[in-house]
């Protein structure tokens, strides 16, 4: 059941990630003498032929996780994950939610060492990455740095936020070829 699931996740992914493709195609046919290169991954500047700089093509993106949501109890990241990916090699992770005070409950950022953790919400040999307080202000930045899957869970109250309240997620950076 979990490899079931996990394969599902996977090939949501690549689902996605044509999905970015066949929206880039739409884009180029709508604009074609304008067109930058944005979304196709070669950087070249079609109007005079020359690769893009840098600043100018997609780097690295620092991206909020759950967006205007951040992180709480209660909000499908799994689904979040799915809605915004691909996730590239080098972007950064944002995980933003409020240090614990009367009326909110309190988040972390766990990171689980295999997938079988993760579909159980097992943390018994997970590594807290971030502690109920570096949510705060501009929040807990994580780099994507490993080529390998980050799984994601809130540690908070045993696993019940991981596997109750929906904030778990897995993401597998791709590589960005956009340069
Ligand atoms: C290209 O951009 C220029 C300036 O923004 C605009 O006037 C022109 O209509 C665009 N061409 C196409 C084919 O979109
Ligand atoms: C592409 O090249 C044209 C002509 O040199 C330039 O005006 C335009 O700003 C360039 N576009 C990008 C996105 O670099
Ligand atoms: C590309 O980068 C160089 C060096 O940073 C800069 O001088 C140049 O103006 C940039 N070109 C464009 C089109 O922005
Ligand atoms: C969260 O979203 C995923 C992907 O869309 C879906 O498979 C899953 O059933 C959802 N979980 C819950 C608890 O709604
Ligand atoms: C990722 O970032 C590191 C540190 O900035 C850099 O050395 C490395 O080349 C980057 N890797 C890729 C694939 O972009
Ligand atoms: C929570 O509320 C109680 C009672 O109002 C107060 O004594 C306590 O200091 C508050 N704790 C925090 C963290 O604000
Ligand atoms: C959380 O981590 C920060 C930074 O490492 C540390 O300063 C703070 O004391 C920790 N807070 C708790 C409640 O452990
Ligand atoms: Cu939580």
């Amino acid at each position: 059941m979990g490899f079931t699931f996990a394969y599902r996740l996977m090939l949501v992914v690549a689902a996605a990630s044509l999905l970015g493709v066949s929206q880039a195609n739409k884009d180029w046919g709508s604009s074609k003498s304008n067109y930058t290169g944005r979304g196709w991954g070669w950087g070249w500047n079609s109007t005079n032929n020359h690769p893009m700089n840098e600043t100018e093509s997609e780097g690295p993106q620092k991206i909020i996780v759950g967006g205007a949501e951040n992180w709480h109890f209660g909000f499908n990241y799994s689904d979040w994950a799915f809605q915004n990916a691909p996730f590239y090699f080098n972007d950064t992770l944002v995980f933003k939610y409020d240090p614990p005070s009367n009326g909110t409950f309190p988040h972390s950022v766990y990171l689980f060492p295999d997938r079988w953790s993760y579909m159980n919400c097992n943390l018994k040999r997970a590594k807290m990455i971030a502690n109920a307080t570096q949510g705060g202000g501009d929040g807990f930045e994580f780099v994507l740095n490993k080529w390998r899957p980050f799984y994601f869970a809130c540690g908070e109250h045993d696993g019940i936020h991981c596997k109750l309240g929906g904030m778990k997620f897995m993401v597998a950076p791709l590589f960005r070829w956009h340069y």
